[in-house]
């Protein structure tokens, strides 16, 4: 039985990677960190009691600031492969929390592999480096390659950057097999609630069901890759079952803006937008409700606006990935458009938006929170 870690195991990839590690047979390690309120949600549903003989599944506190605690874990799960998927992921919030981000980041990603080297481990673990279209930052070529330059624009971009060269280094010095995904965006139900894919499908939902009265947005003409977090932790795991660790963009070669997002989002809604005005005075106007998912909503009411508080220091305007290389080495295809995860991600954000909105009707009204 192969044995995996998974760092950032409560996050939206590492829920996904780690049902599909127990799916085929791995016995899989997570660490997760300690928190004032649970933080396991998104794994609830596989967690496995450990009072009970041989589970598959088992979680150790940490964190990917803290060497020793890496340095013991690792020791005592001896992983096959380790995937290193934690971060403060968070575009926006790295201009606020620079140093933090750099720290769990960056130096994070340089604690695990010097743990893998002081264990001895080099030539047992595998090491998968979640990195990012947003290396790219602002763009030198179009669409983005594996060999096209880096120009990251953001504290979590810079920091993951050292996070890929140290992972290439660790192979190069220490014969290490290690492994960059550069991934380009993926969402899902699961995506957490202030990205932008899911901030929309939640807030138009709260707003269908009369919880919130209008969402306010950054900058919607930036253009992304959007793609389904199920494909893309399949092939996270790919790229560790080859011959040779290589580099690898993930992406499906499509871009869509986040107005679109917008427009989709509300149309599974059964919502018409007209979108009026340029600049930090665009709205989005309802021009017609066809259905009965939005009953809250009503002709003229602005459902969208621009508020600058969510414009970053330095943006990523646009990103276009080439996945040619995964295609042809590796044979992946990403299964799933990104407007039918958009579909799936307003389903189930709907769900909810009606549960709460019965309990308020009975007047068991639960705090929904608006924090974007
Ligand atoms: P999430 O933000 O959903 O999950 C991040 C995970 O990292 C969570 O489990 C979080 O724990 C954990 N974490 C945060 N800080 C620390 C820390 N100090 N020590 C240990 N664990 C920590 O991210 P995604 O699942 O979307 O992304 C997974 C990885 O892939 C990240 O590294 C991200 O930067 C990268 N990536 C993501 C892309 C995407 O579009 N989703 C694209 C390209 C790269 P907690 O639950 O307690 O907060
Ligand atoms: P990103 O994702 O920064 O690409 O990083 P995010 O969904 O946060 O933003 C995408 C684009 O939408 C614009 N935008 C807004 N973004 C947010 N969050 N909130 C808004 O209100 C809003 N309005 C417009 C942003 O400016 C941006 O251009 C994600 C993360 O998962 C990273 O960890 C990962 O590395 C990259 O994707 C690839």
């Amino acid at each position: 039985m192969k044995r995996a870690l998974i760092t950032g195991i409560t996050g939206q990839d590492g829920s996904y990677l780690a049902e599909f590690l127990l799916d085929k047979g791995y016995e899989v390690h997570g660490i997760k960190r300690r928190s004032s309120l649970f933080n396991t949600g998104r794994i609830d549903h596989i967690y496995q009691d450990p009072h009970k003989p041989n589970p598959n599944l088992k979680l150790h506190y940490g964190d990917l600031t803290d060497t020793s605690n890496l340095t013991r874990i690792l020791r005592e799960v001896e992983p096959d492969e380790v995937y290193n998927l934690g971060a403060q992921s968070h575009v926006a919030v790295s201009f606020d929390a620079p140093e933090y981000t750099a720290d769990v980041d960056a130096i994070g990603t340089l604690r695990l592999l010097e743990a893998i080297r002081f264990l001895g481990l080099e030539q047992k673990t595998r090491f998968y480096q979640a990195s990012t279209s947003e290396l790219y930052g602002l763009v030198q070529e179009i669409p983005q390659r594996e060999t096209t330059p880096f120009h990251p624009r953001s504290p979590y971009a810079v920091a993951k950057m050292y996070a890929y060269w140290i992972t290439v280094n660790y192979r190069e010095a220490y014969g290490i097999y290690a492994c960059n995904g550069i991934l380009f965006n993926h969402e899902s139900p699961r995506r957490g609630e202030t990205f932008v894919t899911r901030k929309i499908t939640r807030g138009l939902a709260n707003i269908a069901q009369g919880l919130e009265d209008c969402l306010y947005m950054g900058n919607i003409d930036a253009l992304r890759d959007w793609g389904h977090a199920k494909d893309y932790v399949r092939m996270q795991w790919m790229m560790l079952q080859q011959d040779a660790p290589d580099d690898f963009v993930i992406a499906t070669g499509v871009q869509y803006s986040v107005r679109q997002f917008i427009e989709w989002t509300a149309a599974e809604l059964g919502i018409r937008l007209r979108f009026e005005g340029e600049g930090v005075e665009e709205v989005a106007i309802v021009e017609a409700v066809t259905s009965n998912h939005a009953p809250a909503v009503v002709p003229g009411q602005v459902v969208v606006r621009i508020d600058p508080r969510y414009f970053r220091p330095a943006e990523v305007e646009t990103l276009l990935g080439d996945p040619t290389k995964a295609k042809e080495k590796l044979g992946w295809t990403p299964q799933i458009t990104a407007q039918e995860m958009c579909r799936e991600m307003v389903v189930e954000d709907l769900k909810t938006a009606k549960r709460h909105r019965l309990l308020k009707e009975h007047g068991l009204d639960l705090p929904v929170s608006m924090e974007t």
